[in-house]
This record gives structure tokens, sequence and C-alpha cells, in this order.
């Protein structure tokens, strides 16, 4: 059984106060949105407060713990999507955390990816809309995630791949698109 206190101070530890509020604010909207669809309040806990712990690995490091793991499929793509698989990895080594479906939260927080779980999905959405962002379309979004978990999340992917693009970024990860293509359907 994990001590969310002393979780909570762990994590407090290892990252910069901005990061912390925003991952506290993560944590918060999480659990709203636990209540609200039905996942479990701990783990979503756990895999909030951990989402981001890889987010200020130097990127040789998060290198190297992405190729021990045979997870070098994320190095051709953008390093910032590297923090989330390699924050899993994390969460298991220096964490104890074993439960797949918390790894997998913490895993595909940045991408997302087609036909996630409700946990999964709360992870993804609460990153995007926790109350300290600010990002054009937030505001709908929220309201959004008051309605319908699905909608929500499929907003989410279609504003993160017009800003990618519109950003002129080439590499949009592959789970990303998988994301968009499986949630657009509910839009
Ligand atoms: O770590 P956070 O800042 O809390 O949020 P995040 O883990 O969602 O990372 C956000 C960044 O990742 C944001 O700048 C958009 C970017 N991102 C998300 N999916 C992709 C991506 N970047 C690329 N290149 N490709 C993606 O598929
Ligand atoms: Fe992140
Ligand atoms: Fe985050």
């Amino acid at each position: 059984m994990i001590d969310l206190n002393t979780l909570k101070l762990k994590v407090k530890e290892q990252l910069p106060t901005k990061r912390y509020d925003h991952t506290l604010g993560v944590v918060t909207t999480s659990i709203e949105l636990a209540n609200r669809y039905q996942a479990p309040v701990e783990s979503v806990q756990i895999a909030a407060l951990l989402h981001d712990i890889a987010k200020y690995v130097p990127n040789d490091r998060l290198k190297e713990l992405l190729e021990q793991a045979n997870e070098t499929h994320y190095l051709t793509y953008s390093p910032l999507v590297w923090h989330a698989p390699a924050g899993a990895i994390v969460a298991k080594k220096d964490y104890q955390i074993e439960d797949l479906e918390i790894l997998n939260a913490i895993k595909y927080h940045t991408t997302g990816k087609a036909a996630m779980t409700t946990l999964e999905k709360i992870v993804f959405l609460a990153d995007y809309i926790e109350p300290g962002r600010s990002q054009p379309g937030v505001e709908r979004i929220r309201q959004l995630a008051t309605e319908d978990l699905n909608v929500a999340v499929a907003q989410t992917l279609s504003d993160t791949v017009a800003y990618l693009g519109a950003n002129g970024n080439g590499d949009i990860h592959p789970d990303t698109l998988a994301a968009y293509e499986y949630y657009r359907q509910y839009l």
C-alpha cells in the first residue's frame, strides 16, 4: 500500500516549484474526473502525482532509460514526448509502482493513444485542463470535461494535432495520430 503523503513529499523534492504546482493541479482535476467518471481515485492520484516525474531528467538520461527498456522507437520523435514513457520507467524503478494501469497512464499522458482506459483518459485530460493551464480553447474543453469524457479527450487531441501542425512540427507521434483518429468519432 502506497502512502500518498510520503509520495507527495518525494515528488516535491524532484520537481521545481512551478512543475510541482502543475502536478498538484493535475491531481486535483484528476480526482474530480475520477469521481465524475467512476475511476479508482487512489490509482488516479498516484498516476497524476507521478505523470511528469521525468520532465526534468536530461535528454541524455531519458534516452538511456528508453534504450534500457527497449523503447527506442520514441527516440525518432520529439524529445518533448520522451518524459512520458521515461516517467513510467522511473515510476517503476524508483517508486515501486507495479500497477500497469497506473504505469500506462503515465506513459501515454503526452501522446494519448487509441482506446484508452478511463484512468488513462483522465490523466491525459487533466494534464491539459488543470487550473494552471491557459492555452486557447482550454475553457471549452473544461466545459466538455463536465459533460462527456470521450468528447473532451477528442477535442484535446484535435486542438493538440492542430497546434503541432500549425507550428510546423513534422514529427507528431504515431500514438497521438492514432489517438486522434480513434477519438474523432466523438466530435
Ligand atoms: O509535460 P507537460 O508540459 O505538462 O505536458 P505534456 O506532457 O502534454 O507535454 C506537452 C508538450 O508535448 C506540448 O508542447 C505538446 C507536445 N506534444 C504532445 N504530443 C506530441 C507533442 N510533440 C510532438 N512533437 N509530437 C507529439 O505527438
Ligand atoms: Fe508531461
Ligand atoms: Fe504535465
